[in-house]
């Protein structure tokens, strides 16, 4: 699996390169501080895609021990729509380490979970590639 870190670095680079000031570039992009941000991938509490929000910037594969981001409210079993801002689709699980049913949500999706993934999800990452 391709590590984000890498390609952000190399984005980095070739910005310097060119001589180009990026304010946009996603090098700022922080998991889990509640805040979707480009390069991640957000998992809401609600249905509507706002609110408050588990953002994922790598992958996950246990929900357990998380939590929503500055609350006590656990991500675990607890997320209802999603919004991925992400240029990688996300895979999703109904089962810690990535067990269970398994959708996918493309890059740019924003949507409510379905009924098989409203407060279900234990665990997801990204991938290149779809389900
Ligand atoms: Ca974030
Ligand atoms: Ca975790
Ligand atoms: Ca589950």
């Amino acid at each position: 699996m391709r590590t984000k870190t890498s390609m952000a670095m190399l984005t980095a680079v070739v910005a310097a390169v060119l001589g180009l000031l990026i304010s946009t570039t996603p090098a700022g992009a922080a998991g889990k501080n509640g805040v979707v941000e480009s390069g991640e991938f957000g998992l809401y509490y609600v249905q509507g895609s706002s609110g408050l929000v588990f953002d994922l910037f790598v992958s996950d594969n246990d929900f357990r021990d998380d939590v929503f981001p500055g609350t006590g409210i656990s991500a675990d079993n607890n997320t209802e729509s999603y919004r991925n801002r992400d240029s990688f689709w996300w895979h999703v699980f109904t089962g810690v380490g990535y067990t269970g049913s398994h959708g996918c949500l493309p890059s740019g999706h924003v949507g409510n979970a379905s009924a098989t993934y409203r407060n279900t999800i234990s665990s997801a990452y990204y991938s290149s590639s779809s389900c």
